[in-house]
């Protein structure tokens, strides 16, 4: 089956937008004071996470939390359950705790210039993992480490355009009806994948999204979501486009409740590739899954340790990542590490 030699493997591409000079001052250290040129000095790195949302969310807390044990760092670790504020409080008390190094995977983009600005003043470097900020002042972080969420959304859309130019939907008339479940609501992996698998579908008219709403990338509201999807549209739905796995996962209950074959009836994409999406993909009821590496914990605590010694990093470092069609399913999985 040709679909198997579909596993695309992107390169990785570390983009050094500008080479930033790490120490946010001519002090020896980035983090000032006393912790300068000591290399014998355990670095203390605060981490806020945003919650633990996801299959996605807590592979990556525990990459992040193995790699600091790994590294020989002292993580402080907080978990904002969401929640912007949170998270605004948990890099305050790290500025307060003066840590070395601060990284944080914000829950949204915006909405972040005054507690970065604080950080800045106190001279505590900024890293982020995951997801982007909008800033107006780029100077406020050194660094982003995460995937490509545009490019993301891409890779869905191309393999929904491609799974119906094979002929696989040929019993669909007309109008190709997209339901879409988008992540939360301000996030950048929801802003850039809808953008992405807009941009690809966008050039075939046959392809209509007709209802977009946030299941807030949990299952719970994954499958919340699909059931008024359901109920509004009947059986018009062809495909399922969900922002991650686990939304995907509570929608293929809500299908199989009203009676419908997920990954047959409604054709089912979404993303990162976790455990719980080969599963569903081996059952025949998620079609394909594109991958996103929750698995940052070492890029990030290499980071760490440079701009301690008052190295520089690459403004920004993507992630490698592949696309899992159904059909590769049964073979990837025992490979799968999250
Ligand atoms: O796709 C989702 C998680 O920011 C890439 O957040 C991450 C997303 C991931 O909750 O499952």
């Amino acid at each position: 089956m040709n679909r198997l030699l579909h596993i695309v493997r992107f390169p990785v591409a570390l983009v050094a937008a500008a080479s930033l000079l790490v120490a946010c001052s001519n002090s020896e250290s980035p983090a000032g004071g006393d912790k300068g040129g000591d290399a014998s000095k355990q670095i203390t790195l605060g981490f806020s996470q945003i919650g633990a949302e996801s299959e996605w969310r807590t592979a990556n807390t525990t990459s992040v939390q193995s790699a600091a044990k790994e590294a020989g760092i002292n993580l402080r670790f907080s978990d904002a359950q969401q929640k912007q504020e949170n998270q605004i409080k948990a890099l305050r008390s790290f500025i307060a705790q003066r840590v070395d190094v601060i990284a944080f995977s914000p829950v949204v983009e915006t909405g972040w210039e005054t507690v970065l600005r604080e950080a800045k003043a106190a001279q505590i470097p900024v890293i982020l993992t995951d997801r982007a900020v909008q800033v107006s002042d780029e100077s406020l972080y050194l660094s982003l480490i995460g995937s490509d969420f545009v490019e993301e959304g891409r890779k869905a859309g191309r393999w929904l355009t491609e799974y119906y130019a094979t002929g696989a939907g040929k019993d669909v008339k007309g109008e190709i009806k997209i339901v879409e479940l988008q992540g939360t609501v301000g996030s950048a992996p929801a802003n850039d994948r809808k953008k992405g698998f807009a941009e690809i579908i966008g050039a075939d008219e046959r392809f209509k999204v007709i209802r977009s709403q946030t299941g807030d990338f949990t299952r719970a509201k994954g499958k919340e979501v699909m059931e008024a999807f359901l109920k509004a549209e009947g059986r018009n739905i062809n495909v399922l486009y969900a922002h991650n796995d686990d939304m995907a996962i509570g929608a293929i209950q809500a299908i199989e409740e009203a009676g419908l074959a997920p990954g047959k009836d409604i054709i089912i994409i979404s993303i990162d590739g976790v455990k719980g999406a080969f599963e569903a993909m081996i059952a025949g009821k998620l079609n394909v899954t594109v991958e996103c590496s929750p698995l940052l914990g070492p890029q990030l605590m290499e980071a760490v340790k440079k701009v301690a010694a008052g190295e520089t990093i690459e403004r920004r470092i993507v992630t490698e990542e592949s696309v899992f069609p159904m059909e590769t399913a049964a073979e990837v999985l025992p490979t799968r590490k999250y």
